[in-house]
């Protein structure tokens, strides 16, 4: 019985001397890694967005520049109601048309295609923006 607790103790012993060990070369392995890290691979390109606000009957900037896939807010900060509404005042193309947003109200939309898009507010005229969606470089 003595004797067999003694084996025990010492194969214990043994494996946490090995594990230990192996968590010593472990150790240095990631303290290596963090001090050297390898290059690292260009992350995915993630959702891009820009954010526009309606403020003082205009469109805050009034000209923006985004990639391809970067979707855009438009946020309402003003008391009054504006819409979103693609093309110029006098020949809407229909590409977006928020509808009444308002006060508070947001909408968005995603630019997948690169060009100029120009874009107005239907209840007043002079708030006009225009959107710029040039190809993405990921
Ligand atoms: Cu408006």
């Amino acid at each position: 019985m003595r004797s067999h607790k003694a084996w025990l103790l010492i194969i214990i012993l043994s494996v946490l001397v090995l594990l230990l060990a192996a968590c010593d070369s472990d150790k240095d392995d990631e303290g290596n890694d963090e001090s050297n890290p390898p290059p690292t691979t260009p992350l995915p390109t993630l959702p891009a967005a820009a954010e526009v606000v309606m403020v003082n009957t205009t469109f805050q900037p009034q000209q923006i520049e985004v990639t391809v896939g970067t979707t855009v807010i438009w946020t309402n900060q003003d008391a009054d109601t504006h819409t979103v509404t693609a093309g110029p005042r006098e020949n809407p193309t229909g590409l977006f048309s928020s509808g009444d947003i308002a006060a508070g109200g947001t909408f968005s939309f995603t630019f997948t295609e690169p060009g100029t898009y120009v874009y107005h507010c239907a209840p007043h005229s002079g708030m006009d923006g225009t959107v710029i969606v040039t190809a993405g470089t990921g």
